[in-house]
């Protein structure tokens, strides 16, 4: 077990990470304790290495990147195991929901990332004999916060993001699951090798719990993007805000889904299974509550229970497990708890409900009322809450009844109208007739409203947020003048020449309706 790294919480920059199988028990390993002292060594050592890096261009560092990316993919088969033997999730989510996923979105931006950061011009408007453009400069180092959930593509991914934008990264992964961070950083010391233009003090680890993360936000660092729980994201958002500097939170989600009276029943089913219990429910994306039309709750929630009948649990490393242990241990009595409190509240459970040490079964409520905690608070356990609904407004009324806003879903047998629900829904990420991948397509933004997060990572204004974007102008036409009309001096003169334009250009006369007729 992780016990005594967890039992230690905080206990200060002392011990070391003494991490087990979640699913055998079997010690797989140690980790240092890193202090603030080792943290601010490694942000030298990453600034040091950053100044060459930033230097490159775009495409010279995509280019550079590819050779870390067939180390991964080489080595795709040993990471899923190590991430399915720290973290205990299926074999094949290991390699479908982090190895996969990560390669991907290296290809994505090695493709596309230099024109992303390309300048771009800005068009003026009055004042039109300029040039205005933004140009994207490396923030310099990157701290990351990781978490265990998904210990892979999380971390490294930001961190690669980081990189793209020519920025070094510090990874502090989660005390949880620190070994997988360690292992990519090994492939990343081999793809240096493979490839000049890459510095092993680029991506730089530094293993501990909440003191080395909150070390790593103060030891000036240039931005932080952290992955983890809503009452740390905002420690770290204040530590940020005290030296200034960006910070991109995602912070998990309580996330609904609608099912209106039309949707397909059979992909409906099998899309909030897989939603709800995938990686034992340990997803921030995860569907916790389905808020389902009246006249086919019965028939839906009676599918899910019969499906969920099917899912095989146990050793995450046999590639035929659908479902493995619980990473974390105290998650296991959160979700207890939340599970109490509903049945407390009247609801009915269909299917699974008692964990069995590490393993959490996959649960199905219904009857359950809107307002308890199962429908309030992320459990991160495979819990699943049905909710009937008389009707779509009241639908969405319930969905956005929560402090938290990350994804959303809506099934419904009309897409047009499946899309005009979504767009109500306060969530960052709102699919529509599927389920909890959007992370999975790198050019899509991930990002939280409300207590879920702050920024985004993926996409093209992710990447650009990773950057300093500045702002240049120069003069294109009239480079003859010697001064602007309003430098100085000013008179009476130039005062009514000034006055006589507000009025024309935007008074609603005959000028001002040229302008218009002409886009200006
Ligand atoms: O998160 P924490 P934990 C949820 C899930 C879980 C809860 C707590 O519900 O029960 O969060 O999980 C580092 N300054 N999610 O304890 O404490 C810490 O070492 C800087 C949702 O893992 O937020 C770890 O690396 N860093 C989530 C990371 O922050 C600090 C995924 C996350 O730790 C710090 C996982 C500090 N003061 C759990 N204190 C998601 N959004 O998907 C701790 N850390």
């Amino acid at each position: 077990m992780v016990a005594l790294a967890q039992a230690a919480g905080d206990a200060g920059f002392v011990d070391k990470l003494v991490i087990h199988s979640p699913s055998s028990g079997a010690l797989l390993g140690e980790a240092p304790v890193q202090t603030a002292e080792d943290v601010r060594d490694a942000v030298a050592r990453a600034r040091k290495a950053q100044a060459a890096w930033g230097a490159l261009s775009v495409r010279e560092r995509c280019h550079a990147l590819r050779a870390f990316r067939h180390k991964v993919a080489q080595h795709a088969d040993d990471l899923a195991r190590a991430v399915s033997t720290e973290n205990g999730k299926p074999l094949q989510e290991a390699l479908v929901h982090d190895v996969l996923p990560f390669c991907d979105l290296m290809a994505y931006f090695e493709r596309r990332a230099p024109g992303i950061l390309a300048p771009q011009s800005i068009s003026l408007h009055l004042m039109m004999q300029r040039r205005s453009y933004l140009h994207c400069v490396p923030r310099g180092v990157v701290g990351v916060i990781g978490p265990w959930n998904f210990p892979f593509s999380i971390p490294i991914g930001d961190a690669v993001m980081a990189l793209f934008a020519g920025n070094a990264a510090v990874i502090k992964p989660s005390e949880v699951t620190p070994l997988i961070a360690l292992q990519a950083k090994a492939l990343w010391d081999e793809a240096c090798k493979d490839e000049p233009r890459l510095h092993p003090d680029l991506i730089q680890i530094v293993t501990g719990r909440g003191l080395t993360g909150a070390a790593l936000c103060t030891s000036g660092v240039d931005q932080v993007m952290f992955t983890g729980s809503v009452p740390t994201g905002k420690k770290v958002a204040v530590a940020c805000a005290e030296r200034l500097i960006p910070c991109v939170l995602e912070l998990g989600g309580i996330n609904p889904a609608i099912v209106t009276a039309d949707a397909d029943i059979e992909r409906t089913a099998h899309a909030i299974l897989w939603g709800a219990f995938a990686n034992s429910g340990q997803v921030c994306a995860s569907i916790s509550r389905v808020y389902v039309a009246r006249p086919i709750a019965e028939q839906l929630t009676a599918r899910v229970v019969e499906l969920a009948g099917t899912l095989v649990q146990g050793d995450p490393l046999n590639a035929d497990n659908e479902l493995g242990a619980m990473t974390f241990l105290p998650q296991i009595a959160i979700g207890q708890a939340i599970l109490d409190d509903a049945i407390a509240q009247g609801a009915r459970v269909r299917c699974g409900g008692t964990p069995n040490g590490r393993y959490f079964p996959p649960t199905v409520l219904d009857n359950v009322a809107h307002g308890s905690r199962i429908t309030q608070d992320e459990s991160f356990t495979p819990l699943l809450a049905f909710v009937p609904v008389d009707d779509t407004e009241t639908a969405i009324r319930y969905a956005n009844d929560s402090d938290k806003g990350l994804m959303a879903y809506v099934f419904a047998g009309d897409e047009e109208q499946g899309a005009r629900i979504a767009e109500r829904l306060e969530a960052g990420t709102t699919m529509v007739n599927n389920a909890i991948d959007s992370h999975g397509a790198p050019g899509t933004p991930w990002q939280g409203v409300k207590q879920s997060g702050l920024g985004q990572v993926h996409s093209a204004q992710g990447l650009r947020d990773l950057c300093q974007v500045r702002h240049v102008q120069t003069r294109s036409w009239l480079p003859w003048m010697s001064k602007e009309l309003w430098w100085y001096p000013y008179s009476p003169k130039v005062y009514g020449v000034f006055l006589q334009a507000v009025k024309s250009l935007w008074g609603g006369g005959g000028v001002d309706r040229i302008m218009r007729a002409i886009g200006k």
